[in-house]
């Protein structure tokens, strides 16, 4: 069976990004994302115009944009206190114009909705833009009735994740949950949503979505416009009643299990081919996946596999990039050792913008605070461009020799990872037409890999991915 690769909702926005900037030309935007974890305002507007346009990404997903609890730690933006857009990552100005730039250049910006809770705090405080709060009372938006007192636990945390409604109506981790149920709830959140939509976004991730009834969430999107992308955070977990597919009817949702299925095989040193026969067991259509490698919780957590991993974390992100399932989102953030700490600051406590026009290319000994800039490594980012050439051919059946592996997307590109110590060469029956291809992973064209009578070879050093396609033949 063919299988679409981007997400309808994914094909709206680079519609939409079209339509705001005709110079862009359609054959340059995919559907790939990346993931600005903690990056301000201002370096993602730079961003947006020396790397990701270039690059052919289709859009960002940026961190909590809204006022939040004040700290050091990067979760403190996941506490809102107030739903101004003034944070550590910039004003509301600078998210403005940030928008404007992204679009200008064809890439379209995600932000990430927290909309299941206030803040997790006890103590009455003052927020980072100076509104005052107490745990559940935030000044002109929400009082004590507009959130869920579950009394099903003795500190009404959620302590049972097979239990639907704690998990639904209890707090996660201490954090005030809003009764969603509630229409002057449900009318603040579409309110604050609304804004974002106002200065241009084009959709949001909704944070902690497993943690609100799907009915809700599809009732606050029901009042949004009806291109709105939505990607819901929905962990799969094992033997939890809150299913992923529950959220489907409000749009994507992100699809865990391909990054556990993806990172296993770093660890088991031995790839596994997916079922390419049917839909993916265990994974929500295609059409509504939104799959990743890693992103900020489970690099703190479960991950198998992240940048400190290097030449096979390049492996996993070009295997996710060559697939034909889901809308894929690269995952950039920063080096840490500490779990809390928050990405660099500035002497006035916002955050440093650093992006990465001349950030790191590969995998490095990266120190703490440094951008591990994935999007751009060598290895990572002109897979953009190889998404982009194979369109919706479909992934055909690989060849595997020992730690190595190879796939073709039907007739428009192939591309072989090696997570072995030693050198491998792997020989790919394929539909891609006779010539000297780009080893596309290797800036300048330096290396090249020869079809001839239907077979592409690849030699592979250790550590090794390569990647080609029918839009960079070596001249
Ligand atoms: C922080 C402190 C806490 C403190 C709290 C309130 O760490 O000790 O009680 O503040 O003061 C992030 C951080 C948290 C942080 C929180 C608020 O990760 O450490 O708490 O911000 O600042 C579940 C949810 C899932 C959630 C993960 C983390 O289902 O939605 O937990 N992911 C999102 C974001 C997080 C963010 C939040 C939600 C909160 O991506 O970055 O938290 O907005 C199984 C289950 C999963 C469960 C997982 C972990 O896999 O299946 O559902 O995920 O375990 O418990
Ligand atoms: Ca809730």
């Amino acid at each position: 069976m063919k299988r679409t690769v981007a997400a309808g909702a994914i094909l709206a926005l680079a519609a939409l990004s079209l339509a705001a900037c005709s110079s862009t030309d359609e054959t340059t935007r995919s559907d790939v994302g990346v993931q600005l974890f903690q990056m301000p305002w201002t370096a993602i507007a730079d961003e947006c115009e020396s790397t990701l346009g270039p690059a052919g990404y289709g859009w960002v997903l940026t961190s909590p944009p809204q006022e939040s609890i004040t700290g050091d730690e990067w979760w403190v933006s996941y506490q809102p206190v107030s739903y101004q857009l003034d944070s550590r990552l910039g004003t509301r100005d600078e998210f403005a114009d940030m928008v404007k730039r992204c679009d200008a250049v064809g890439v379209g910006i995600i932000a990430d909705a927290v909309i299941n809770h206030m803040s997790g705090q006890s103590a009455p405080g003052t927020g980072f833009a100076g509104s005052a709060y107490e745990h559940d009372s935030y000044p002109g938006l929400y009082e004590p009735a507009d959130f869920h007192d579950c009394g099903l636990t003795g500190d009404n945390d959620i302590r049972n994740y097979r239990d639907r409604a704690q998990v639904q109506t209890c707090e996660l981790v201490n954090l005030a949950d809003l009764d969603t149920s509630a229409p002057h709830v449900r009318a603040t959140i579409v309110a604050y949503l609304n804004d974002l939509l106002s200065l241009g976004v084009d959709g949001f991730r909704i944070d902690a979505a497993k943690h609100i009834a799907a009915t809700d969430v599809e009732a606050i999107v029901a009042e949004l416009p009806a291109n709105t992308t939505i990607m819901s955070e929905v962990i799969r977990g094992s033997g939890e009643p809150v299913l992923p597919e529950e959220y489907l009817g409000a749009g994507s949702v992100f699809e865990f299990t391909y990054a556990r299925d993806l990172g296993i095989q770093f660890v088991s040193g031995s790839f596994t081919e997916p079922d390419l026969s049917n839909e993916r067991p265990q994974h929500v259509p295609s059409d509504q996946a939104i799959v990743f490698v890693d992103n900020h919780d489970t690099e703190r957590g479960e991950a198998q596999i992240t940048y400190r991993d290097g030449d096979a974390y390049a492996m996993a992100n070009v295997l996710m990039l060559a697939d034909d399932y889901g809308t894929p989102v690269v995952y950039s953030g920063y080096a840490f050792s500490d779990r809390d700490a928050g990405a660099k600051t500035t002497a006035s406590g916002t955050i440093e913008p650093v992006g990465c026009a001349e950030g790191a290319h590969g995998p490095q000994d990266f120190a703490d605070g440094d951008r591990t800039c994935i999007h751009v490594w060598d290895a990572i980012a002109p897979m953009v461009a190889f998404r982009i050439a194979v369109g919706e051919a479909p992934r055909l059946p690989g060849v595997m020799v020992d730690d190595a592996y190879a796939f073709e997307r039907e007739g428009r590109g192939a591309v072989a990872v090696n997570q072995g110590e030693s050198e491998a060469t792997l020989t790919l029956p394929t539909t891609m037409p006779d010539a000297t291809y780009c080893d596309v992973l290797v800036p300048e064209c330096a290396v090249t890999v020869t079809v001839d009578n239907g077979t592409a070879t690849f030699t592979l050093a250790a550590g090794q991915s390569s990647a080609i396609h029918v839009e960079a033949v070596a001249r």
